[in-house]
């Protein structure tokens, strides 16, 4: 499988708006997780390239990226969204074939790119400060300021989307970024900083350097001269990176995962509902951070339930990701061991249905599959899979619904389906999520809904304006005059 032609060269770090190889010159190779073919050459950097990073970001928010108005600003965020879509199926082909994921999705994840830069472009000088009434003699009022220079630390999954949501928000708001994309996926994010430059952003105010997460990834979260880390990726890295952080008293945004529920009753609308849960479980092959990996069903209705979805996984097709199938491999071996052990792990339960893996090609490929009866303790039921798994699992009343819904570590994303408008209204309060929603999932993932998570899927909000005050910080002048 070949690559578009590239309109830029991947074995480069961004650096101060310099093109450059990683300073000791190592490379990585990027494998399509399709079919294990090579695909690119990317640069190892180090702490090296970071340090370099960080310091053209430190210069560029005392030159002209420092100086750009909020309108200015927002016209290049605008123009960046505009030539994304002018490559939009340059950028579809490359995200398809370095992340592995159906082009149809991929083509999805620039339109949610574009839209980012939209949002964010249109948003950047409407955020602002206010007055505060106090002391005779006194005017009181409110800035918002940029951190300074910010660390975005990307995963594989959805490199476009995570980077739209979070370096469109940081430069929204004035900050210098320094982006380090995952070393199994980095090709649009490459692509994004060579647009961003066509685009008019400033030297500096965009760096990127790939490269290992315990290299160059750990060096970022741990630089002294960084203001606001944002990272999305697994829990124990998390953790790691808010470690390194606390070391420089460094404000964090961790975007984890997930076990998010669905709480089918029995008054739902079925043929609604129907799409939405499989689906919600195994876009890009369920790796995805708000995956829906557990449905709970109320008794009785969860035969037919079953029935249904047992009949739309033995539909489904994994295949190369340019064939367009319902999901592609996953992006490694590494991954794909993870997904069998837990299938593994699942050889005591009953499995409802499988799909097929519709390909002989040499990639990292697994089955989807749909367990049935599942005890909510099960380390199926309560751990994190990031593969294309989905278990059910009976319940048999609202309030036990919600116990086994909140009975994980996670809280990231929960829906309901119901016709009861009250059942829906007490749910969405009792449901430990960042975000619920009531007979959709998802929402379509539009750009302007706030998106984060609470217990073990981390904290902090991305996404819409709620990330603009994530990505800058509150100034208090008071002045007494007399
Ligand atoms: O994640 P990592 P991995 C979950 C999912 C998956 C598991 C492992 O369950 O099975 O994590 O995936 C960088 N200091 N999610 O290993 O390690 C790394 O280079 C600083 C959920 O890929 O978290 C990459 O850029 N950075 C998820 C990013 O962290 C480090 C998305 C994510 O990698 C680092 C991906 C370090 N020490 C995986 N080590 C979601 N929430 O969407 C690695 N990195």
């Amino acid at each position: 499988m070949t690559l578009p032609d590239l309109f830029f060269d991947p074995s480069k770090c961004l650096i101060g708006g310099t093109w450059q190889p990683a300073l000791s010159g190592d490379t990585l190779a990027l494998t399509n997780p399709s079919d294990g073919s090579p695909l690119a050459t990317i640069a190892r950097g180090t702490k090296a390239d970071i340090d370099a990073a960080v310091a053209a970001a430190q210069a560029a928010r005392n030159s002209d990226w420092g100086r750009a108005t909020a309108v200015e600003r927002g016209r290049i965020l605008t123009r960046i969204g505009q030539l994304v879509m002018e490559h939009a199926e340059t950028l579809a082909r490359l995200e398809a074939q370095d992340v592995g994921k159906p082009l149809t999705q991929a083509r999805n994840d620039v339109t949610a790119l574009a839209r980012y830069m939209e949002f964010y472009g249109g948003a950047a000088d409407k955020v602002h400060g206010e007055t505060i009434p106090y002391l005779e003699g006194y005017t009181v009022y409110t800035l918002r300021e940029p951190f300074g220079v910010t660390g975005h630390i990307v995963p594989w999954n959805y490199p476009m989307q995570i980077i739209g949501r979070s370096v469109g928000a940081a430069l929204a708001m004035g900050n210098a970024c320094v982006l380090k994309p995952a070393e199994e996926a980095c090709l649009t994010a490459l692509a994004f900083a060579h647009l961003a430059q066509q685009a008019g952003l400033p030297d500096g105010a965009l760096n990127v350097v790939p490269g290992l997460g315990p290299e160059a990834g750990a060096a970022l979260a741990a630089h002294p001269d960084v203001n606001h880390i944002s990272f999305t990726g697994s829990v124990n890295t998390g953790r790691l990176v808010q470690t390194a952080a606390a070391e420089n008293v460094v404000p964090v945004t961790l975007e984890l995962g997930g076990k998010s529920p669905q709480l089918v009753f029995a008054d739902a609308d079925l043929d609604t509902a129907l799409p939405f849960l499989v689906n919600a479980g195994i876009q890009n092959a369920g790796q995805t951070c708000s995956a829906s990996s557990r449905i709970l069903v109320e008794r009785s209705v969860y035969e037919e339930v079953k029935s249904r979805m047992s009949a739309a996984y033995k539909a489904m097709r994994a295949a190369p990701a340019m064939e367009d199938a319902t999901l592609g491999p996953l992006i490694s071996a590494r991954q794909k061991d993870i997904v069998s052990d837990f299938l593994t792990k699942g050889a005591d339960l009953t499995i409802a249905a499988q799909g097929e893996i519709a390909t002989h090609a040499p990639g990292h490929y697994v089955p989807p599959t749909l367990f049935a009866d599942v005890p909510p303790d099960h380390p199926l039921a309560q751990e994190e899979i990031f593969g294309p798994v989905q278990v059910l699992i009976p319940f048999d009343s609202e309030e036990e619904a919600l116990q086994i819904a909140n009975s994980t570590r996670y809280g990231l994303v929960a829906s309901v389906w119901s016709q009861n408008g009250a059942r829906q209204m007490r749910l969405a309060k009792q449901l430990n999520a960042g975000q619920v929603f009531l007979n959709n999932y998802g929402a379509g993932g539009g750009v302007e809904l706030p998106f984060g998570g609470t217990g073990h899927s981390g904290h902090g909000r991305e996404k819409g304006f709620e990330a603009l005050f994530h990505f800058s910080q509150l100034k208090t002048v008071a002045a007494l005059h007399g």
